[in-house]
């Protein structure tokens, strides 16, 4: 407010009390401050983004792999299927394994990839890494040897088929259910291959 030393002298000759002008000063620089803020805000968000929009095209994985956030990089093999077996070839001329899916969070990445990911001819069926080839009802994973430890069996799973001989991992990417099935002679499905990112030490 500007006070005056008379009511009749122009407002030319009022003045602000300092504190007035100091609020002024105060809420500019506040103003400043929050467009300032407002900007960072806008630079970080389009920072995250352009973040994500890197991690969306894998650039740390080979061509045709897509990384999972953090994790490794999955390819579904879509344009024709193959028995078990020779689906466990393709993965590892590639550097890869047949996927490993340890708990119930791989489980779900791993079976919306699959459905984001598939073509028409896949059906709901694909091959993922397990098998008890070596020891019948011993499950272990093709990447590393290891037990499989998390499963997810559909129900009466796994029977090794009326006459014997089921010792692949498939999943149904319908209810995420697994079955044990042939590895070879029978079905032919499409499949993932898993592979750690490029340059990763481990
Ligand atoms: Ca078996
Ligand atoms: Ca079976």
């Amino acid at each position: 407010m500007l006070r005056c030393l008379t009511k009749t002298w122009p407002s030319s000759f009022c003045v602000r009390p300092s504190l007035e002008i100091q609020s002024d000063a105060s809420s500019l620089v506040n103003n400043k401050l929050h467009v300032l803020n407002r900007t960072m805000n806008r630079l970080f968000q389009a920072c995250l983004f352009v973040t994500a929009a890197i991690a969306a095209v894998s650039a740390d994985c080979s061509p045709g792999y897509i990384q999972r956030e953090g994790g490794n990089c999955y390819k579904l093999w879509y344009l024709h299927g193959e028995w078990w077996i020779y689906a466990d070839k393709v993965c590892t001329s590639e550097g890869a394994w047949l996927v490993t899916i340890r708990n119930e969070q791989d489980s779900v990445w791993v079976n919306n990839f699959f459905l984001d990911n598939r073509r028409h001819h896949c059906g709901d069926l694909y091959w993922i890494g397990g098998n008890d080839m070596t020891q019948e009802g011993v499950w272990r994973w093709v990447q590393d040897g290891s037990l499989v430890g998390y499963t997810n069996w559909q129900p009466h799973q796994p029977d090794n088929g009326q006459w014997g001989g089921e010792h692949a991992l498939e999943v149904n990417g319908s209810n995420r259910k697994w079955n044990d099935n042939r590895i070879s002679d029978t079905y032919q499905q499409c499949f993932i291959c898993e592979k750690k990112p490029i340059g990763s030490a481990c």
